[in-house]
């Protein structure tokens, strides 16, 4: 099954036809790989802004850390973080769509009102009963991350699943795909994301993306993760994830090869061009093959 040419969300709809690059402005206090540096509402446009200007196609705006061990955040205080942040990206760069990362419906539901077009959900609705109701009335874009358990302990390894990590990983996001489709989202406006890192050692981490192809079979476009995440820390033995963007450009291009259309990423001036490159090649190699 191919995934559908355009993703739709909130407003209109990205093609697919391309890399889709997600720019990060986390303002968490403890993000554990910016440490929180793009806190206040001018700083955090700022970096908005050279996130768009380095080919960002979508702002993503999380208010929450999910960092093992990081403290949860109440809804109001959530809010109060993300609510003025996504209001003035919207207003900056109104051509470029912002998406809230949040597990809370309060959350998202006031992200949409200031603008948000995407809710990119780490638990794929699994926190929050009202979560999937609220995307489908407001006709966003969705972004169902695989996960286990809580916002505290879902980076952790205790949440590690089982030996064949790609089955365990298909069945729950199908789970989940399921609880979005029963509130009413669309099923354009799904994409999916393998959660990597969450509750994943770098041996699940890597097995999965290998296995892309597998969970393409669901019919839904795949996002990915891999910005700094510490596999490519284990890998390249770089302790400091802010250092960790070359190798996040290996590990993005190697999830376009199998099969990733969608990149959530820190460094965009790095990623953005890679994927470029990487896709005019690989475009080929699908064209020479239909
Ligand atoms: N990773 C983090 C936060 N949000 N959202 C999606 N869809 N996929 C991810 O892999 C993901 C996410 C944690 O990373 P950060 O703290 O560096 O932002």
């Amino acid at each position: 099954m191919s995934a559908p040419p355009l993703w739709r969300i909130g407003g209109g709809t990205i093609p697919l036809d391309r890399p889709v690059v997600f720019g990060i402005v986390n303002v968490t206090p403890d993000s554990f790989s910016d440490g929180g540096n793009f806190f206040s509402v001018d700083a955090a446009v700022a970096r908005a802004g050279a996130l768009v200007a380095a080919g960002a196609d979508v702002i993503d705006v999380g208010g929450e850390s999910t960092r093992p061990g990081a403290t949860a955040v109440d809804a109001a205080d959530e809010i109060r973080r993300i609510e003025p942040v996504v209001r003035a990206v919207r207003a900056a760069h109104p051509a470029t769509p912002v998406s809230i990362d949040t597990v809370k419906a309060a959350v998202a539901e006031v992200a949409i009102a200031a603008g948000a077009a995407i809710v990119n959900d780490v638990s794929g609705f699994r926190l929050d009963a009202a979560m999937a109701g609220v995307c489908a009335r407001a006709g966003v874009g969705v972004v169902l991350m695989h996960s286990r358990g809580g916002v505290d302990g879902m980076a952790a390894y205790a949440a590690t699943p089982d030996a064949d990590v790609t089955a365990a990983v298909q069945v729950e996001l199908r789970a989940r795909v399921v609880a979005a489709r029963d509130a009413g989202v669309a099923s354009e406006a799904i994409v999916l994301d393998p959660g990597i890192g969450f509750g994943k050692r770098t041996d699940a981490s890597l097995q999965l993306l290998a296995d892309l192809p597998r969970l393409a079979t669901l019919g839904y476009p795949l996002l990915v993760g891999v910005s700094r995440k510490r596999f490519i820390g284990e890998i390249t033995g770089v302790d400091t994830a802010a250092d960790r963007d070359e190798g996040t450009v290996g590990a993005a291009v190697a999830a376009l090869a199998r099969g990733a259309r969608l990149f959530r990423v820190h460094d965009v001036r790095a990623v953005r061009p890679a994927l470029d490159v990487a896709w005019a090649i690989l475009r080929r190699v699908t064209d020479a093959r239909a």
